[in-house]
C-alpha cells in the first residue's frame, strides 16, 4: 500500500524540519525516541501526537527508517523522532545507525538541535534481552553525554489489571533491578535520567506527555549543544567506523567474521556442504556491513542525493496521478453520470460529493504547491547541500513504501 502523496508531502515537510530544511523556530523541540524492536515506541508516539504512528501488531519490527511526528504542547512546536531499534529482524545494525548518523549530521550541520532522548524498555522482558542491551550501548554510544539530565527512561507493558501478590513483586524486583544495576539504567539514573512508568491504554496519555513536560524542563535547564555522533561526523569528518557508536558495531561484526573465517579454515577445501555455502554467503553479508561502516558523510550525502532525484519523480508523478483521478471524478459526478432514481436523495448526495471532491482537488493541488517549495529549496542550493542529499535517502524510503506497508 502506497501512501497517499499529500501524507507523503506531510512527511516531508517534517523530515524537513527535523533536518533544519525549513530554519527552525526558536519554540521548536526535538526529542529522539529510541528503544529496541516492539518496545512500543511508536504507540507512545501516537498517545502524544494522536497521529497513527504505524504501531506493529505482528513480530516484524515495524519502523524500518526514521520518521518525524509532531504535535503543539506547552506553548512549544514538539517533534517526535521515531528510530528503528538496533538488533531489528530486517535490516543490519550497520544500516540502522547509517539512518540515524545521517539524519543527526544534516540536523546539526543545519543548526538543529536534540534536546532530549526518551528510551523505552518493555517491563514484560523476563530478562535483559541481548537487543535492550544493545539499544542501551547504541544510545550511549550515539549521545555520549557526560551527564543524562535529558534522558527519560520510560518502561512499558505493565499489566493493566492489578496482579497477584506474586506477580507484583516479581514485576517490582525486576524493576529495582533495572534501575539499580549499572549495566541496565543504574549508571544513567545516577548520572542524572529520570524514570516513567508507561501502559499503552488512554488513561496513560498524561503519563505520555509527563514525559515530555519533564524533558521541555530538563531542557531549558541543561540544553544539549551536541550528541557525540554528530560531533565525531560533522566536526571531527569521522567515518561511521571510527565513531564511538560504528565501533560497537565493527567490534560485532569482526567477531562474527573471524568466527566463520575459523569455520571456513576449519572445512576440507573440497567441501561443498550447504553449511559452507551459508558461510560464505554470511561472511558476504559481514563484509557489505563493514563497508557500510567506511562511509563518510560525503558518501551518504552523494548516496541520498540520488535517491532525493528519484524520489522527487515518483512523489510528483504520484501528485499528477491523484489529482488527475480526482478531477476527473469530480468532472463525472458534475455531469451527472451518477444520477439515481429519487430526486432530492440524489440532489443533496450530489451536493456533498461535489463539495468533497472538490476539498480533494484543492488539498491536492495544495500538496504540489508544498511540494514544489521544497523541491526548490533543493534545486535552488538555498540550504545547506548536506541536508539536501541527507533527506532524500528517507524521502526515499518514504517514496517506495515507508515503514509499515512492508508488512
Ligand atoms: N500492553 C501493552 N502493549 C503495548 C504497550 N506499548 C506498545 N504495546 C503494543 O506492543 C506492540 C508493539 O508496539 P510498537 O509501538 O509498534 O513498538 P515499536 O517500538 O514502535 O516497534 P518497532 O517499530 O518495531 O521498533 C503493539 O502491538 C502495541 O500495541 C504497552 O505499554 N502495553
Ligand atoms: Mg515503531
Amino acid at each position: 500500500m502506497d501512501l497517499p502523496a499529500e501524507e507523503l508531502v506531510d512527511k516531508v515537510a517534517l523530515y524537513a524540519a527535523f533536518t533544519g530544511i525549513t530554519e527552525p523556530s526558536r519554540n521548536d523541540m526535538f526529542f529522539l525516541v529510541v528503544g529496541r524492536t516492539g518496545s512500543g515506541k511508536s504507540t507512545f508516539i501516537s498517545q502524544c501526537t494522536g497521529k497513527n504512528a504505524n504501531i506493529g501488531h505482528s513480530l516484524r519490527s515495524c519502523t524500518q527508517s526514521i520518521e518525524v511526528f509532531d504535535f503543539h504542547w506547552m506553548g512549544r512546536h514538539i517533534f517526535l523522532i521515531d528510530t528503528p531499534g538496533f538488533n531489528d529482524s530486517n535490516r543490519s545494525d550497520a544500516e540502522i545507525l547509517e539512518a540515524l548518523a545521517s539524519g543527526l549530521s544534516a540536523s546539526y550541520a543545519n543548526k538543529v538541535r536534540i534536546h532530549g532522548i526518551i528510551i523505552l524498555h518493555p517491563i514484560s522482558d523476563t530478562r535483559m534481552s541481548g537487543s535492550s542491551l544493545r539499544n542501551i550501548d547504541m544510545m550511549k554510544a550515539v549521545c555520549g553525554f557526560a551527564r543524562y539530565d535529558n534522558l527519560a527512561i520510560v518502561t512499558t507493558m505493565w499489566p493493566r489489571l492489578p496482579q497477584h501478590n506474586a506477580e507484583h513483586n516479581k514485576l517490582e524486583s525486576r524493576y529495582n533491578q533495572l534501575l539499580t544495576n549499572d549495566r541496565f539504567f543504574g549508571g544513567l539514573l545516577c548520572q542524572g535520567a529520570e524514570v516513567f512508568r508507561y501502559g499503552a491504554d488512554s488513561s496513560d496519555v498524561p503519563t505520555a506527555k509527563n514525559v515530555v513536560t519533564h524533558l521541555v524542563c530538563q531542557a531549558l535547564l541543561h540544553p544539549i549543544t551536541t550528541l557525540q555522533i554528530q560531533h565525531e561526523i560533522v566536526d571531527q569528518h569521522k567515518p561511521l567506523s571510527e565513531t564511538a557508536a560504528g565501533l560497537v558495531i565493527g567490534a560485532d561484526i569482526s567477531q562474527r567474521m573471524a568466527g566463520d573465517e575459523g569455520l571456513v579454515a576449519s572445512l576440507p577445501t573440497t567441501t561443498t556442504t550447504d553449511l559452507a555455502y551459508e558461510v560464505t554467503e554470511h561472511l558476504e553479508k559481514c563484509k557489505k556491513e563493514m563497508g557500510i561502516l567506511e562511509k563518510s558523510l560525503e558518501d551518504m550525502h552523494r548516496e541520498g542525493k540520488s535517491r532525493w532525484e528519484e524520489s522527487k519523480v515518483k512523489i510528483d508523478a504520484m501528485l499528477d496521478h491523484e489529482l488527475e483521478n480526482a478531477d476527473q471524478e469530480l468532472l463525472d459526478v458534475q455531469s451527472s453520470k451518477h444520477r439515481s432514481v429519487t430526486l432530492t436523495d440524489d440532489f443533496e448526495e450530489r451536493y456533498s460529493h461535489i463539495l468533497s471532491l472538490k476539498e480533494k482537488v484543492s488539498n491536492i493541488r495544495a500538496a504540489q504547491e508544498r511540494f514544489a517549495r521544497y523541491k526548490g529549496h533543493m534545486i535552488n542550493g538555498a540550504i545547506n547541500g548536506l541536508a539536501a542529499g541527507l533527506t532524500g535517502g528517507i524521502i526515499a524510503a518514504a517514496a517506495t513504501g515507508l515503514a509499515c506497508n512492508i508488512m
